[in-house]
């Protein structure tokens, strides 16, 4: 039976059914006995397997098609009306012509199977952050996860009542077939349609989809902002909680960061991070003039090979109930699961996340570097006291970065905030699992919104500034770089807890505690501001680390001025006269 009495959505839904002929349509209302009843089923058709009930209690592990194990940028499309409105970033094309393929592709998609309809919510129910939306899908496996990744049911249809205002997400698996993956946005009718795909990031439509592609469009229209950033707070020996945002490519650490646990002496004094959220944050501007975060997800669809005890305890941790692993390992003797990186001790028995016996002298990886965890934030130790708060998080600081083996250094900080847009824009990293492509190739990524803006990002840049105009105070801009590698190619800085000490100079920056010395690119710490208590770091290295090097960033000078040209005279000009401004301080 319908949950809501909403005619729009009910018109909408009717009207897919139409289309999709199913067998049957069943509303989930987030009930844990239908829940329970699907997990049964799913497990009876072979879609998941149960793990071990003791030591991973409500545990399953699917495996994907070995197709489809990324999300798929090259058949991501941004249906505006007009071309230019999706920029040179983003594929297009003609919603006409986009609806009359769906159309022809999910004509009796449904046939001989169930009609899921999932209504879920972004950002806490009854939030000014929230926003509503249906996806209907033919995979228990994604109404399994959604309602992990997503608070669903009867209660959001409460909350959004009559309102026409929801995301209208349609979801066919169809025969997943590998070159007809098509993941659409279509942002002038709030409309996304994935096909040919059960990958997490191409068909968790609350995710990317609607929390980013399609959020960042209503953020432009709507006055506030989408995006692809953790959130933290960081809470000092007083007792008071400072909140950062920080905005990071897939794959390069945003879980971790958002986890972190401060190095020994950092704890003894006091010092404890809060996570409020790994992946995604909804901001707004609120009465007193501070940025305010909500995180809109409801839980983590963390990377699994390199989480350990030892890297992230409070990700592992949070993965020990009511977890869904996608292709990771299986170690059959447990019935439990395995990644590379979780220990030095792999299972001498495994199914590989292809399916296959794997046992550790085997050359093959056992679980797939882009393998996955869902689980539920409320399992996470560090989960913020504020992860439910309607009204979100003031936020202080914003961090951006990338994974660069040079040019980067480990810490800088904008001028102002038309400097810090600046720095966003041109932020580049070397390319992860995350998404299907060539891994560890240099690619600019502005904001890390390059896959997720879902609108022209020279306007997306413009947003920005217009942003700074309404915030009378301003969070200030970071950059950081956790990856320079020495010339043997490891990495210099440990990383992980130790990024604290990067985050308390950070924190001391954006409340005015401490000074800092003027560089080429920006504000930098004195090499004796940064706190090296405990760790094998001598300040000659953490001086390199900080270290700018001219040349190196008189090409990256013109390589962001070549990027920019492809953006037209759409680049705003603060843009433009900040990247004048970094070449004339390179001279
Ligand atoms: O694949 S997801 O988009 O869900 C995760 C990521 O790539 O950031
Ligand atoms: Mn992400």
């Amino acid at each position: 039976m319908a949950l809501t009495n909403n005619k729009a959505a009910l018109a909408w839904i009717d009207k897919m059914a139409a289309l999709t002929k199913p067998d049957q349509t069943i509303w989930i209302d987030g009930s844990e006995a239908q829940l329970d009843a699907l997990r049964k089923q799913a497990v009876e058709e072979g879609i998941i397997k149960e793990l071990d009930p003791e030591k991973l209690p409500g545990c399953y592990l699917h495996r994907t098609d070995v197709n489809d194990v990324a999300r798929v940028e090259d058949r991501t499309f941004i249906c505006c009306e007009k071309e230019e409105d999706a920029g040179p970033t983003n594929h297009w094309m003609a919603p006409a012509e986009m609806y009359k393929k769906i159309d022809e592709m999910c004509d009796g998609a449904y046939t001989g199977r169930t009609m899921y309809v999932i209504p879920y919510s972004m950002g806490p129910i009854g939030s000014p952050f929230a926003k509503y939306g249906f996806e209907l899908t033919d995979s228990i496996y994604v109404v399994l996860n959604m309602n992990i990744m997503t608070r669903i049911g009867q209660a959001v249809c409460d909350a959004l009542g009559d309102d026409e205002g929801f995301i209208k997400g349609l979801h066919c698996q169809l025969s997943l077939d590998k070159d007809g993956k098509y993941i659409v946005h279509f942002p002038q009718d709030n409309t996304i349609v994935s096909l040919n795909s059960n990958y997490g990031g191409n068909v968790l439509q609350g995710k990317k989809c609607f929390a980013l592609r399609i959020a960042s469009n209503l953020g432009r229209a709507e006055g506030w902002m989408a995006e692809h950033m953790l959130i933290l707070g960081i809470q000092n020996p007083k007792g008071e909680i400072r909140y950062l945002s920080a905005a990071f490519p897939s794959a390069c650490g945003k879980t971790n960061l958002a986890m972190l646990i401060p190095p020994e002496g950092y704890q003894k004094a006091g010092w404890k991070v809060w996570c409020v959220g790994d992946d995604i944050a909804w901001l707004r501007v609120g009465a007193d003039g501070r940025l305010y975060a909500v995180n809109p997800e409801y839980g983590f669809f963390g990377v699994a090979p390199g989480t350990s005890m030892k890297s992230n305890p409070n990700a592992l941790i949070s993965t020990q109930r009511d977890t869904i692993f996608t292709n990771v390992a299986l170690d059959t003797s447990t019935n439990t699961v395995w990644w590379e990186g979780m220990n030095k001790t792999p299972p001498a028995h495994a199914i590989d996340w292809k399916g296959n016996p794997w046992t550790p002298d085997m050359d093959t990886k056992a679980a797939h570097p882009n393998s996955r965890f869902t689980a539920p934030a409320k399992n996470c130790p560090c989960l913020s006291p504020e992860f439910e708060n309607p009204q979100g998080v003031p936020i202080s600081a914003i961090v951006f970065g990338g994974r660069r083996a040079k040019t980067a250094p480990l810490v800088y900080q904008s001028r102002d905030w038309n400097h810090g847009v600046f720095v966003g824009s041109i932020m580049a990293s070397e390319t992860t699992a995350a998404a299907a492509g060539a891994v560890g190739v240099v690619r600019r990524d502005p904001m890390a919104m390059l896959p997720f803006c879902g609108y022209h990002m020279a306007d997306y840049w413009q947003h920005w500034l217009d942003m700074g105009k309404k915030i009378a105070h301003q969070p200030k801009i970071f950059n950081v770089n956790w990856f320079r590698t020495d010339d043997e190619g490891h990495f210099i800085w440990p990383g992980f807890g130790d990024n604290m000490r990067v985050l308390v100079w950070i924190m001391k920056r954006a409340f005015d505690e401490i000074d800092a010395v003027d560089t080429a690119i920006g504000y930098q710490p004195k090499a004796e501001d940064i706190d090296l208590e405990g760790l094998d770091i001598s300040r000659e290295t953490l001086q390199s680390l900080l270290g700018v090097d001219k040349d190196l960033w008189r090409e990256e000078a013109k390589g962001i001025r070549e990027y920019y040209a492809k953006f037209g005279d759409k680049v705003p000009k603060e843009l433009l006269a900040e990247l004048d401004k970094l070449e004339n301080n390179l001279k």
